[in-house]
């Protein structure tokens, strides 16, 4: 089992740059690993190897607007894994994740929930998430509207984005919408310790 490399902290002073590991969530073939693999290498392969366990790639990214380095640890697993070990080795670390549906499968939107509770309960903490509507290319089959999205989204204090891992429709978006709460937080959990 890798070990996260770092936690997720402002990496130097001098200047703006953080290092983060992030989780990937939801339910099987909803796109996690297309997306993952869109983002970390911008290619979609429809014929990639089924995850095993739990894996993660690394990305570097930077955010325009706030002008700020951040490299990303996106750990990616397959289903539901086995053993509690697995488990807790994959949320051990994370600052956030992007927890996402199929929009033409509800079923994959009305266990949004669960996973919400597992990685809470695991993590015995609230990070920042992204609710991912994901395959919103495939609009004749779509049966998850924007609305409902919207609105379980408000409701849990959640990010809402609409993507496509296959015409890479808001697949960095998601990340660095990410990227930008999670530095917000660190910012204002440093201001309350100096108050
Ligand atoms: P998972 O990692 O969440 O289990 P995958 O899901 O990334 O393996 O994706 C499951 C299937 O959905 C794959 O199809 C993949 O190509 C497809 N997929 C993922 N994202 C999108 C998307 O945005 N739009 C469309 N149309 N398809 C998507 P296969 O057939 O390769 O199993
Ligand atoms: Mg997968």
């Amino acid at each position: 089992m890798p070990q996260p490399l770092f936690m997720g902290a402002r990496v130097s002073d001098m200047s703006a740059e953080y290092r983060y590991k992030i989780v990937m969530l939801g339910d099987g073939a909803v796109g996690k690993t297309a997306m993952t693999t869109r983002f970390t290498q911008n290619h979609f392969d429809s014929d990639y190897k089924r995850t095993i366990g739990s894996d993660f790639a690394i990305k570097r990214l930077h955010i325009e607007d706030i002008d700020t380095q951040v490299t990303l640890q996106v750990w990616d697993l397959a289903g539901q894994p086995r053993f509690e070990s697995v488990r807790q080795g994959f949320y051990r670390g994370s600052r956030g994740g992007l927890l996402l549906y199929d929009v033409t499968r509800r079923r994959t939107f009305l266990n949004v929930d669960t996973w919400k509770e597992e990685a809470f309960s695991n993590l015995q903490n609230e990070i920042p998430l992204v609710l991912v509507a994901n395959k919103v290319d495939l609009k004749e089959s779509r049966v998850v509207t924007t609305e409902e999205g919207e609105k379980y989204a408000k409701k849990n204090g959640f990010i809402y984005v609409e993507s496509s891992a296959l015409t890479g429709e808001n697949v960095e978006e998601a990340y660095s919408t990410l990227c930008k709460r999670m530095i917000e937080d660190a910012k204002e959990s440093t201001q309350t310790k100096v108050m």
